[in-house]
């Protein structure tokens, strides 16, 4: 009997063993899952930072490209004998800037020599354009290059601010 039991007990005994194993297994098995999952989801959670910088960076272009300072100002003046209308322009410093000149009567164009820009002469009901940066701040006259128009009042100002 006692060897009975000894055999029985040692029958139980690796039963017991492969059981236990098997817990271990499952232990090691759910812990490493669990590592991994939290490999995973701080990996996740770094790419899920790494999109929202990558989205701030991209809303900060755009943001940039839409400043104030970089629109195109479109601005209609008229030319007569002897002025333009209007005879003052604003924009902002970095805008880009496109004056369209009427002429209505006479002989014109449309100068501004420190941004070294003018409209071939033209004839009344003739338009022409220029465009540029306005990259300096400041006040800059625009004026009529014909005769001795400017002196006659054919000027206005252009004001970068
Ligand atoms: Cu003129």
């Amino acid at each position: 009997m006692e060897n009975n039991s000894e055999d029985s007990q040692g029958q139980k005994k690796p039963a017991h063993g492969s059981m236990w194993t098997v817990s271990v297994v499952v232990l090691v098995v759910a812990l490493g899952a669990i590592v991994f999952f939290n490999k995973d989801s701080a990996q996740l959670k770094q790419q899920a930072a790494g999109m929202v910088e990558k989205q701030d960076a991209v809303i900060g272009s755009v943001s940039g490209e839409t400043k104030p300072s970089s629109e195109e100002k479109v601005f209609n003046i008229v030319g007569n004998n002897f002025s333009f209308s209007p005879a003052e322009i604003r924009v902002k410093r970095g805008d880009t800037v496109k004056i369209v000149f009427n002429n209505k009567v006479g002989f014109h164009d449309l100068v501004i020599d420190e941004y070294s820009v003018r409209t071939p002469q033209i004839q009344a009901d003739k338009s022409a354009e220029i465009i540029f940066t306005a990259d300096k701040t400041g006040t800059f006259e625009y004026y009529c290059s014909v005769g001795q128009h400017r002196a006659m009042g054919m000027k206005g100002n252009l004001i970068v601010e």
